[in-house]
C-alpha cells in the first residue's frame, strides 16, 4: 500500500456547532466547508491548517458508529485518514495480509467524490485509519 498523504484527523464531537466555535477560536480559521455524510450518518466540519485537514464528526443518528464511539468513549480522536490511489486495491491487500477491514466492499460516499474504508482499530494498535481515494 502507497499512502499519497495524510487526508484528515478525525474528532468525534457531541454538538457540531459548538465544537466549530472552539476549533475558530483555537485555529483561527472558518471551516472550509460543512456538510452532511448520509452514508456514514454524520455531519462533519473540515477545518484547513497548513496541509493538514481536520475534521470534526458529529452523528446524525444515534446508531452511528460516530455515536456508539461518543457513548463509550466520550469525544476526542476518532480516526486517522490516509488518501491512497485505489481503495479497492488498498482493501484487498489489507485484507490478504491479515487485517481487520471494514466494509467488505468500500464505500462510494459525498455524491460520487469519496470511496472509503476502514481499518478497525483492533488491527491498528487501538487507531481506527481509513483509507480514501479522491475523485474529480
Ligand atoms: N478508535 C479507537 N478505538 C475504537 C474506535 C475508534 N474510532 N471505535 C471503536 N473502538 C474500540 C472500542 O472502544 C472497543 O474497544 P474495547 O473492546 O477495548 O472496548 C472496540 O474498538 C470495539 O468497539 P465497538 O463499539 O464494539 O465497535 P465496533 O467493533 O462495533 O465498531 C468500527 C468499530 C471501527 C467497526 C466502527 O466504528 C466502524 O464501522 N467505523 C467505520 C465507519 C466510521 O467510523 N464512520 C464515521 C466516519 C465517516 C467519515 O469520516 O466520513
Amino acid at each position: 500500500m502507497r499512502v499519497l498523504d495524510v487526508d484528515h484527523i478525525a474528532i468525534a464531537v457531541r454538538d457540531l456547532n459548538k465544537a466549530i466555535e472552539t476549533f475558530k477560536s483555537i485555529l483561527g480559521v472558518e471551516p472550509l466547508k460543512v456538510e452532511e455524510v448520509p452514508e456514514e450518518k454524520v455531519r462533519i466540519a473540515m477545518f484547513k491548517v497548513g496541509n493538514i485537514h481536520i475534521e470534526l464528526l458529529e452523528a446524525t443518528d444515534p446508531e452511528s458508529s460516530v455515536a456508539k464511539f461518543i457513548e463509550k468513549r466520550g469525544e476526542g480522536l476518532h480516526h486517522i485518514a490516509f488518501r491512497v490511489e485505489n481503495v479497492d486495491e488498498v482493501s484487498k491487500e489489507l485484507r490478504s495480509k491479515g487485517f481487520s477491514v471494514v466494509y467488505d466492499q468500500p464505500r462510494v460516499v459525498a455524491g460520487g467524490k469519496r470511496i472509503i474504508n476502514f481499518v478497525h482499530p483492533k488491527s491498528a494498535h487501538g487507531v481506527l485509519i481509513e483509507v480514501v481515494e479522491r475523485r474529480g
